[in-house]
């Protein structure tokens, strides 16, 4: 099966994790700000993930760290679209991490194969519009906030805490990309660890990505090298630092490799470690597959 059938998530698939390796095109990203700022780096760092066994290469211009402000959409798109055409034209699939309708459109137009909206449609009112009228496959990630004001929503008290208001809250997205026109095999989801959400919910919600999945839809995961993960390795002096977190975050790759295919892909910085790991959950499960030399 080539890589495009196993894009579309109602494709049978052979139960193979994407990996969707990161390119932030920023400033301020708080995993990588600035690395990538310059769009000919980007396109290298892209390129390089790819080499490293990356699936899809997720491109954004707008940093969602806790706090941060919003660039203006001509800002966005400077930053996303000389990346999308290039890593397209070199071949790799191409998402674009982005809440904005126009920078959305414009991004598949130069070539971005996948929607990646942190806000599932609800930062901005044309996106499911947007979405509708292209075929990319769009993945709706929980959300509740901006980024400036994120922290005032991390409160989920109702019955079943934290997964069951992620579960619900993500259901209505459904009702409303459904209502748009969008098929449900082109839409993925995602529980948006870090957004709106303190370490504890993070891993309630990774503990409760089988109560996700009961949506019926694939689920991608973001982890890599967030604070929860800061927050778990730290001690009294505060968080493990960010470049500090990998071994934790190849952990975690490892662990939702093993729930294919209800976890459909992982989007990770580090592509080769987390390729790493499912290497050897792929080769564990092939007991008679390989012609290996002793
Ligand atoms: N996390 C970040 C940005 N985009 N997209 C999806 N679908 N899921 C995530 O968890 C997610 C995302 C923030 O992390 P970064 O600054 O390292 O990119």
């Amino acid at each position: 099966m080539s890589l495009v059938d196993s894009l579309v998530p109602s494709t049978p698939t052979t139960g193979r994790t994407l990996l969707m390796g990161i390119v932030n095109v920023t400033p301020d990203s708080f995993s990588d700000g600035g690395l990538w700022a310059d769009p000919e780096a980007a396109i290298v760092h892209g390129l390089e993930l790819v080499a490293d066994g990356a699936d899809i290469v997720d491109v954004g211009g707008e940093s969602t760290r806790p706090g941060a402000t919003r660039p203006v959409a001509a800002d966005e798109l400077d930053r996303v679209l000389p990346v999308i055409e290039a890593l397209a034209f070199e071949g790799a699939v191409v998402s674009v991490d982005t809440m904005r309708a126009e920078v959305a459109e414009q991004a598949v137009a130069a070539g971005a194969r996948l929607v990646n909206d942190v806000s599932g449609g609800l930062a901005d009112p044309r996106m499911l519009e947007v979405v509708a009228g292209c075929d990319a496959t769009y993945v709706a990630m929980h959300w509740r906030a901006h980024a400036e004001h994120m922290r005032d929503f991390a409160t989920y008290d109702g019955p079943g805490g934290v997964v069951a208001a992620v579960r619900d809250e993500l259901a209505s997205r459904v009702e409303a990309i459904t209502t748009a026109g969008i098929g449900l095999d082109r839409v993925v989801l995602d529980p948006g660890l870090g957004f709106a959400k303190v370490p504890a919910h993070d891993w309630d919600l990774l503990r409760g990505l089988g109560d996700l999945h009961s949506l019926g839809l694939p689920l991608l995961v973001g982890a890599s090298r967030k604070s929860f993960l800061g927050r778990l390795l730290g001690d009294a002096g505060g968080l493990r630092p960010v470049g500090e977190r990998e071994p934790a975050t190849t952990a975690l790759t490892t662990w939702l490799g093993l729930q294919a295919p209800r976890v459909w892909g992982i989007r990770v910085h580090d592509v080769r470690a987390s390729r790493d790991a499912l290497a050897v959950l792929d080769r564990l499960a092939s007991p008679t597959a390989a012609q290996e030399a002793p």
